[in-house]
């Protein structure tokens, strides 16, 4: 599967997204990596220009809900991205646990799916259920 991995507008650090490109990378999908601080603008344009089936979304300084609410409203505006697949996870807000009405939020703007910090696991899952959907029958 080809994955675009991407920081968001406000989020300047950069060792989640490197852990995150190789954990992805090591289950064999092939992986487009934008770096931090990505606005919903180069994001539209990233996925235009790579044509991933996914958009992992990673987000640790406590912006991630704001921050990917953008994104995702963005992304679901476009024709182009509209349908596209796209999750987020990290350390999405500065309560330092999961906040059930952001999820909501997120998930009722067009997120498919939302991670905690230490869900790599649900990440693996969501991924080997999406690429069984992916394949034509
Ligand atoms: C190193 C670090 C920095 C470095 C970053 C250097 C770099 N090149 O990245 C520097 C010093 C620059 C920095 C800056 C800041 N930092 Co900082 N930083 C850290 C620190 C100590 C480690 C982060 C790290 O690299 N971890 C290693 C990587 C591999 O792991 P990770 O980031 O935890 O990512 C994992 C998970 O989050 C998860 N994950 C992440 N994304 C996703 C996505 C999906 C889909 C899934 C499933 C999982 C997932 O998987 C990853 C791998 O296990 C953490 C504290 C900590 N101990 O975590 C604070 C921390 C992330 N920073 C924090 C803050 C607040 C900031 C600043 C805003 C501080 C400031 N006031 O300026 C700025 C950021 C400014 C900005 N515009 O973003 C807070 C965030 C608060 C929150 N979320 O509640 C933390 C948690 C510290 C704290 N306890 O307060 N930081």
């Amino acid at each position: 599967m080809k994955i675009l991995l991407s920081g968001t507008a406000s989020d300047s650090h950069t060792w989640n997204l490197v852990y995150l490109g190789l954990f992805l990378g090591e289950l064999g999908h092939e992986v487009a990596g934008l770096g931090p601080c990505v606005s919903p603008e180069l994001l539209v344009a990233a996925c235009r220009r790579h044509s991933p089936d996914l958009v992992v979304l990673s987000s640790v300084n406590g912006h991630g809900y704001r921050d990917g609410l953008a994104a995702v409203h963005r992304l679901r505006a476009e024709s182009a991205t509209a349908a596209l697949p796209v999750v987020i996870g990290g350390k999405l807000g500065v309560a330092g646990c999961r906040q059930e009405a952001d999820v909501t939020r997120l998930l009722r703007a067009g997120c498919d799916a939302v991670f905690g910090d230490g869900d790599l696991d649900a990440l693996r899952g969501f991924l080997a259920a999406h690429a069984r959907e992916q394949v034509p029958t």
